[in-house]
């Protein structure tokens, strides 16, 4: 049976007058037509009608009243409508209507959605949508429809492809010019700029996706191009890019609600802590804008166990209480408490004295029983759950791995033979300044199943397998001439120097050694020295200088 004349509308029948006036006239603007066609239909029934205009006043964008007097059921008829009333909901004859979904909702009403689309090329923000009352009258029709959206569109072949209007897209925005300054006009720089751009914002999201874009009355076929990143500013980019010239014709930033945000969370072994996150698009990020960096301090989940950086750990809540991202918590929450430990006693802004940007990556490769400062961020295993907890879950492992970036950047210590037991040693003897608890390391996730023990002690280096004097050096080319065995010797004086004077003084001394006196290739009779010369500085001549002498001399260390 054919349909054509199934729904005698309200609508349908107003508009032909309507039209015929705005013929007559010829100037009557569409609003003035489409108000006319209401007046008509409002004499023509009892009912109430509200309508809408859009920016432009080209088209109705919110119809409300009784819009129909027959019942109208499924998308056939709802289609039928649509067509019988084309001309005052302003739908272009030459663009296609689709239908995308039917819902019903807990009240009856049904919502029939449609897109408008020009060669099976979806025209951009242009749903819109038929709602029936309970009974099948349609009782509004609502959203956008871009009239003329075929008619006044060049092309609707693209020219360019997907990749290249991404380029263009990332191009336009131009990230690089926080670090670089680029000519803009300069093409290959900005070719370059952009690649360092994108390298510094990796885990972003590129989507684009052809449509008919309309922008001041004109239609374009472009690539709506979708950026979005967190560093160096969060970023949800909303760029059109025209699908034949690949000129940018609008952009904007669309990031809702971003924020710096408190968050929470339960770390390795159970603890609840607060955590400093960021609020970008609906997810809360492990990402700390709350310290006075040049950078951030941010914290991430190893994808497939062992890519890196891996992707930015996130919660839809902000509550970080699932067992998978405990690493996580505790990684991040304990690298800032690293942070705060060099800042507030040394002023020591990050790693590098210069504000850089603190990055971990947690569950890095499968049960592995090891965490590194890979000399660009920290990484942490999960540990194979009897050797190791997760390794993040202990504040003395995330100290020592931050200080491995600190010597890297202050003494610079050759990882290799004594300057690279020195390096270790520095690293287990700033961990114990920052955890402030024990002499031990890893006490907290190394063997969980076992208590009371560690991998290492500052107080009594043989218990776990190091020498603690001179005497017992190890000579050996395994793991870069036993780094983490020899350390257990400067540990000692460490130690020794700690018991002496009390942590604050040594932690000044140390520190100072390791920023102004010691080098690439310092040994041990060069820390002793470095160690004298800073406590002198710092306290003279006297018993803390005493004592810095005495804990060497009592290792073998002259
Ligand atoms: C455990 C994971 C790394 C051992 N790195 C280490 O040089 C480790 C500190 C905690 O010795
Ligand atoms: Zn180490
Ligand atoms: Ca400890």
């Amino acid at each position: 049976m054919k349909k054509k004349k199934l729904i005698n509308t309200v609508a349908g029948t107003a508009l032909a007058a309507s039209l015929t006036l705005t013929g007559m006239t010829g100037t009557v603007n569409a609003e003035e037509a489409g108000n006319n066609a209401l007046q008509e239909m409002k004499s023509m029934t009892t009912s109430n009608f509200n309508v809408v205009w859009n920016k432009n006043k080209s088209a109705p964008s919110f119809v409300s009243g009784k819009l129909s007097k027959q019942q109208v059921h499924g998308v056939g008829q709802v289609k039928q409508y649509l067509e019988e009333n084309k001309e005052l909901f302003k739908l272009d004859p030459d663009s296609d209507v689709t239908f995308v979904e039917k819902k019903k909702d807990e009240l009856g009403m049904t919502h029939y959605k449609f897109m408008q689309s020009v060669d099976g090329v979806p025209v951009y923000g242009s749903a819109f949508t038929v709602h029936t009352n309970k009974k099948g009258i349609i009782s509004a029709v609502t959203g956008t429809i871009h009239p003329k959206a075929a008619k006044t569109m060049e092309s609707s072949k693209a020219e360019l492809s997907k990749r290249d209007a991404i380029e263009e897209a990332w191009k336009s925005i131009d990230l690089s010019k926080k670090e670089t300054k680029v000519k803009k006009t300069d093409k290959k720089e900005l070719k370059k700029a952009s690649k360092l751009s994108k390298s510094g914002v990796k885990n972003t999201a590129e989507k684009a996706e052809l449509v008919v874009y309309s922008n001041d009355g004109q239609s374009h076929l472009a690539y709506h191009v979708e950026l979005q990143f967190i560093y160096p500013d969060p970023g949800n980019w909303q760029i059109f890019v025209d699908a034949n010239d690949g000129s940018v014709i609008d952009s904007y930033n669309a990031v809702t609600d971003a924020g710096a945000a408190n968050g929470y969370g339960y770390g390795v072994l159970g603890d609840y802590k607060q955590l400093n996150t960021y609020l970008s698009n609906g997810y809360y990020f492990l990402y700390d804008v709350t310290n006075p960096m040049n950078g951030v301090i941010e914290t991430f989940t190893a994808e497939n166990g062992s890519s890196l950086p891996g992707y930015r750990s996130s919660d839809s809540n902000n509550a970080f209480t699932s067992g998978y991202q405990a690493a996580a918590v505790d990684a991040h929450a304990y690298a800032d408490q690293v942070y705060d430990y060099y800042y507030n006693t040394f002023g020591r802004n990050s790693y590098d004295g210069n504000g850089a940007s603190i990055r971990s990556t947690v569950h890095y490769g499968n049960n592995y029983n090891n965490a590194f400062w890979n000399g660009q961020q920290m990484v942490y295993g999960d540990g194979d759950g009897t050797t190791f907890a997760p390794l993040s879950g202990a504040l003395d492992v995330v100290a020592h791995e931050l200080t491995h970036a600190v010597t890297g950047h202050t003494a610079g210590l050759v990882y290799r033979d004594q300057p690279g037991a020195l390096n270790e040693s520095m690293s287990d003897v700033f961990s114990v300044f920052v955890e402030r608890q024990d002499y031990l390391l890893g006490e907290d996730v190394y063997t969980p199943y076992r208590s009371g023990d560690a991998l290492r002690s500052l107080s009594n280096p043989p218990a776990y397998g190091q020498p603690e004097h001179m005497n017992d050096y190890v000579y050996t080319n395994a793991d870069n001439g036993g780094v983490h065995t020899n350390s257990g010797i400067p540990n000692k004086a460490g130690y020794n120097t700690i018991e002496s004077i009390g942590v604050a003084k040594a932690e000044k001394i140390y520190y100072r050694a390791l920023s102004i006196y010691l080098g690439p290739y310092s040994n041990f009779s060069d820390a002793r020295a470095a160690l004298l010369q800073s406590a002198a500085d710092l306290y003279g001549y006297g018993s803390e200088y005493n004592a810095v002498a005495d804990a060497w001399n009592n290792v073998g260390v002259y």
